[in-house]
């Protein structure tokens, strides 16, 4: 549940919905470095611990079929945009992955998650672009979301203030900045990390404060119910390991995620984190 009362934000969640890696992800997952090889058996290890991660944080997992025609479709962050018990369907910036909402809005119909959709057809957004920070929607301006975006998400949801971020030389706003607790960011002291809080610090409608680490790769993290999943010191190294784990309030719990991040993907990504009013679900939805 989320609740604005006297500023207050408030989360939480009961179900966080994923999506099993198809056959194709490793061989086939846009990146925009294909450098290093991604080893498929030890991206399922990964994925297998950030679930159980995901539920010893009080959640319920419902994962989804793969589908080997969208090697992209674990990235489920991408596909809707939830705000307190309302989602609204995405429409990916890369049109190799659009197919992969149909799916994500039967699951959240299934759960009984009212949903709306981007009301105008030249919108494009990924998930990985939307930061909501319990008093305002921060959006990235990528490669992948646009201005009409923007737009739309303030009409969908319009009691929260929409702020536009611009973001270059990165895939998404989360890769440089993510919500830790209530009224933090983890920004990075990278050029671009510096460029987004000053947008940030002048434009948005809340103010934060920003836990800063040195490099992108340790921004991303999942704010729920009271914790903070983070990456693993062997992943993010020690000087920032210690900044997180130091610098925030909350327990965090550790996992290793490089074999994602090999296809851009970040921790935020492989879930969408959802709270749903008990009584509302289909028995049967995955
Ligand atoms: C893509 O390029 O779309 C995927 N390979 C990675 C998407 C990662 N999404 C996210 O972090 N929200």
């Amino acid at each position: 549940m989320t609740s604005r009362e006297g500023g207050f934000f408030a989360a939480t969640y009961t179900h966080a919905i994923m999506r099993h890696l198809p056959s194709t992800f490793a061989e086939h997952a846009l990146r925009m470095d294909a450098s290093q090889q991604v080893d498929a058996a030890c991206a399922s290890q990964q994925l297998q611990a950030y679930t159980e991660a995901l539920e010893r944080c009080g959640v319920r997992v419902v994962t989804l079929p793969a589908d080997d025609q969208y090697p992209d479709c674990v990235f489920v962050e991408d596909t809707a945009v939830v705000l307190g018990q309302r989602a609204c369907l995405t429409r990916p910036g890369h049109p190799s992955r659009r197919g992969e909402v149909a799916a994500m809005k039967q699951a959240l119909e299934a759960l009984g998650v009212p949903l709306t959709e981007l009301d105008d057809p030249e919108a494009r957004l990924d998930g990985g672009d939307v930061i909501f920070t319990g008093q305002e929607i921060l959006v990235g301006q990528s490669k992948r979301s646009n201005h009409a975006a923007v737009e739309s998400l303030r009409r969908a949801f319009p009691e929260y203030p929409v702020t536009p971020v611009p973001v270059e030389g990165t895939l998404h706003l989360k890769n440089v900045a993510t919500l830790a607790e209530e009224g933090v960011l983890v920004i990075s002291s990278s050029p671009l990390g510096q460029k987004v809080m000053e947008c940030i610090q002048s434009t948005a409608h809340g103010r934060y404060r920003f836990l800063q680490v040195d490099n992108d790769v340790s921004t991303n993290v999942i704010c729920i119910n009271g914790c903070v999943i983070m990456k693993s010191e062997q992943e993010i190294g020690a000087k920032d390991y210690k900044s997180l784990a130091q610098g925030l309030s909350v327990p965090v719990i550790a996992v290793q995620f490089d074999e994602f991040y090999k296809a851009d993907g970040c921790l935020t990504c492989c879930c969408l984190l959802l709270t749903v009013p008990s009584g509302s679900c289909s028995p049967v939805i995955a």
